[in-house]
Formats: structure tokens, C-alpha cells, sequence
């Protein structure tokens, strides 16, 4: 018999042989199903005032332990307290406090448009709002933002009109999209908000990109982009972080742990193992964990970040730990795969809740001014619904002319879209429609 030297050599026998237990498949399982009551008390949550700030410009190596602790600046009593606290001025509070309140109202209405039929389509972001709305905030009105589908708080932020995003919401006459997009999809560059993608995690290599154009240019504008923490297992998620490392790119790259992506939970995209923020480490980029549900923590630390990308020191990755309140979309059921208390059991809190503690611990607000706001701003989009909806609704006929679905590709149509628009125009002359 031939001499074995390696371990190559070996036969399944040899290994049975030695007693080897036969391997088995780790399958990551959620804490809490259909049915069980939700027990946060494990959760290692620090206290508000404990996350150092280093300076915008640390080498990446050096503030590694960022990436695995929690930055927040809302304590339990609403103050805000520690080395991140950015002492925003009352009138900043009270805007950021009122585009969370409106985004929500907006939510609120148009998932309730969705269930009346109005629409096809809605995607919630309830719970999420301070993740959009102060980033927002802490950016510059021309900075280029790359989102997902639950950052519509950046263009209520950026005060876009309501009527306009409801109008592609109704994919109507006056859509901008022309119905070519699905229901909240929107695209608007007046107010630097790229065309969201269903296809997950595209916005990040196209916001590196955009923003290493923007230092290659010698411009002063940064970029932003946020996707979702189940997306942060697509390869795009890994090239882009390639790319903003290797030249330096001017970009924050958002990752929003809201704990589910659909019905998988954050297990399945590598919670289990480490952080999300920690996806940094291995790509030399600075990371930062924070506390989404925090509007001020929120806004800190996109203004470190946007801060760092100014001063050609990189770009940062943000993990926002939050949670996702409601299904995933109009088309989803929770109930069938979450505990159904775990939204309300949350931690850390709601951000609106907690902003709104925070400003009337100042002084600067009450629980009457509160809802007098969101009794206002409840008909404010009542009142922009009824205007979208003059220019059409699901099914009702006002939406883009058949024909317009051939236009906008090519500069001039060519031969063969035209004989198909005559084939679609005669089809449906000859069925009476
Ligand atoms: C490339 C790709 N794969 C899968 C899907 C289907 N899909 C849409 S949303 C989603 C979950 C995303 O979860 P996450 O990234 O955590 O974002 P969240 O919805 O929680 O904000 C999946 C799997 C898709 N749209 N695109
Ligand atoms: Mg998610």
C-alpha cells in the first residue's frame, strides 16, 4: 500500500476512524416567534454618555472600538448628555421634531391610500423616521443622497412637496416618473434625492461613485447612501465599500439595522457574528454604531462623518441600530413570522417620542403643542391627498397615456419601437379600449 503524507490522502474511513462527530450546518434562528413575548433585557445597551468622539480626522485604526459600541446622546430622562451631544438650537429641534411628526402623518396616510386601493404599493419607515430626518438635517442641502425605499424622511426633510411624492405614489397624470416606477420610487433632483432602485444595495457603488467624481472634479459636495442591514449581504455592498476605501471617497455609507429584511432577521446577514458597523474594519474605513432611534445621535454623527469627507479624510460607515415597527411593505404580515410585541418592547425607544421629551424638558415644547402639530399636520396631508388625487388614482383612467411607455429611451424612436406602438395602437383599437 502507497505511503499517505498529506491530508489529502485520507479516506472518509480513516476519518470514521478517528471519531470525528460529522459536521453540522449552523441555520441562525430569530429570538422571539409569532407568539412569544419579547424580552429585550439581554440587550447590552450603554449608557448615553459613554462613546468617546474622536476627531473627524482619526486614522481608522485607531477608533476601531466605535465600531462595537453604541453612540447616543438621549438619555432615558430625554437629556442630552456626552461627548456627541451636538447642542442644536431650539428652532433646529423643533423643524427636525416636525419633519419626523410629518413623516409619519404622511406614512400614516398613504398606507391607508394603499388599503382603500388608491395605490398598488406603500413602504413605511414608522420607528425609522430620526434616520433620514436628521441626517438630513446635518447635510448640506446640496449634498447627493442615494437612498433606499424607507428614507422618504429625506425629502420631507429637504421640504419637497407632498403632493408631488403622493402623485407617483397614485402613478398618475402628473407622476414624474410617468407610472415607469413602482409606487415610492421616487426620483428628484431638485432636492438631491437619486432615483431609488428596487433592486437592493445599487445605490452604494453608484454613491462612491458619484462622490469620487466629486473630489475628482475638485467639488465640495459629499454624498450619502443607506441600505438596508439584510443588503449589506449583496456583493454591491462590498465592492462600493472597496472602492470608497482604496480612493478616499467623500461618502457616508449608511446601514440601517432595523433588525428584519422582510420575514429574514438580522442574523441572516451576519448579526449574530459581529456588527454591522464593524463591516468597516476590514475595508480601513472609519465606523461608527449608533443609536438610530436618537435623532440627535442621529445628527452628530452624519456631521462627524460629512465633517471627516470634507476634509478629504474618507469615508465613514454608519450602522443605525433601530427597529422596523410595521411590515415590511403593504404587502407583507409580520404577525406571520415576529413576535407581535417586539416593536412596542423596543429598547431604545421611539424617536419621535424621545426628540419630543427632549424639547419639552427644555422648556421649548409641550404635550399641547405637540398634538396640536400632529392634528395639523394629520389634515396638511389629508389636504395634499385630495390634491394628488385630482390628478388621478389606481385604476381610475388618469394615469400617463399607453403610448408614452415607448418614449424616453432612445432620442429618436426607432424603427422597430415604432411598429410595436402601431401594433399596441391598433390591438387596442381593435378590442374597443
Ligand atoms: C437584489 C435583490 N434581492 C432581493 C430583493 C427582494 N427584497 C426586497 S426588500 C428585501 C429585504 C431588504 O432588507 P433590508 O436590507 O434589511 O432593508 P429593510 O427593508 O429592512 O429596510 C428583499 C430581500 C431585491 N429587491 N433585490
Ligand atoms: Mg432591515
Amino acid at each position: 500500500m502507497a505511503e499517505r503524507n498529506g491530508a489529502g490522502d485520507r479516506t472518509a474511513g480513516d476519518r470514521a476512524g478517528r471519531n470525528l462527530p460529522p459536521l453540522s450546518l449552523y441555520v441562525p434562528e430569530p429570538h422571539f416567534r409569532p407568539g412569544d413575548q419579547a424580552d429585550f433585557s439581554g440587550f447590552d445597551i450603554p449608557a448615553a454618555d459613554a462613546a468617546p468622539r474622536p476627531d473627524e480626522t482619526s486614522a481608522a485604526g485607531d477608533m476601531r472600538d466605535m465600531a462595537y459600541g453604541l453612540v447616543r446622546v438621549l438619555d432615558e430622562g430625554g437629556n442630552a448628555v456626552g461627548a456627541w451631544n451636538p447642542n442644536l438650537p431650539p428652532e433646529t429641534l423643533l423643524k427636525m421634531l416636525r419633519a419626523m411628526a410629518l413623516t409619519r402623518a404622511f406614512d400614516e396616510r398613504m398606507f391607508r391610500a394603499q388599503r382603500q386601493g388608491k395605490t398598488s404599493f406603500y413602504m413605511k419607515c414608522t420607528g425609522e423616521e430620526a434616520v433620514a430626518v436628521a441626517a438630513a438635517m446635518a447635510l448640506d442641502r446640496d449634498d447627493m443622497c442615494f437612498p433606499s425605499y424607507r428614507q422618504q424622511g429625506l425629502l420631507i426633510a429637504r421640504d419637497w412637496s407632498i403632493v408631488d411624492m403622493m402623485n407617483q405614489i397614485y402613478s398618475n397624470k402628473a407622476d414624474r416618473m410617468r407610472g415607469r416606477q413602482l409606487p415610492i420610487m421616487y426620483s428628484v433632483r431638485e432636492a438631491g434625492f437619486f432615483s431609488i432602485s428596487g433592486n437592493l444595495t445599487t445605490q452604494y457603488p453608484q454613491a462612491v461613485g458619484w462622490a469620487m467624481a466629486s473630489a475628482a472634479r475638485g467639488d465640495t459636495r459629499i454624498a450619502a447612501t443607506w441600505c438596508g442591514e439584510g443588503s449589506t449581504a449583496e456583493g454591491d455592498f462590498h465592492s462600493a465599500c472597496t472602492f470608497a476605501s482604496v480612493y478616499r471617497a467623500p461618502v457616508i455609507l449608511n446601514v440601517v439595522n432595523n433588525q428584519w429584511a422582510i420575514s429574514s432577521f438580522s442574523g441572516f446577514a451576519g448579526a449574530e457574528s459581529t456588527t454591522f458597523a464593524a463591516r468597516a474594519v476590514g475595508y480601513g474605513i472609519a465606523g461608527l454604531r449608533i443609536d438610530g432611534n436618537d435623532a440627535l445621535a442621529v445628527y452628530a454623527a452624519t456631521r462627524w462623518a460629512a465633517d471627516r469627507a470634507r476634509s478629504n479624510a474618507g469615508p465613514t460607515l454608519i450602522e443605525h441600530f433601530t427597529y422596523r415597527v410595521e411590515g415590511h411593505s403593504t404587502s407583507d404580515d409580520p404577525g406571520q413570522y415576529r413576535s407581535a410585541d417586539e416593536g412596542s418592547h423596543w429598547p431604545l425607544g421611539d424617536p419621535i417620542a424621545r426628540l419630543k421629551q427632549h424639547c419639552i424638558g427644555l422648556g421649548i415644547w409641550d404635550e399641547e403643542r405637540h398634538a396640536a402639530m400632529d392634528a395639523e399636520l394629520a389634515s396638511m396631508v389629508k389636504d395634499a391627498a385630495r390634491e394628488a388625487e385630482k390628478n388621478g388614482i389606481l385604476g381610475h383612467g388618469m394615469h400617463q397615456p399607453f403610448e408614452t411607455m415607448f418614449e424616453d429611451v432612445f432620442e429618436e424612436m426607432p424603427w422597430h419601437l415604432k411598429e410595436q406602438l402601431q401594433q399596441a395602437i391598433d390591438e387596442k383599437k381593435a378590442a374597443g379600449l
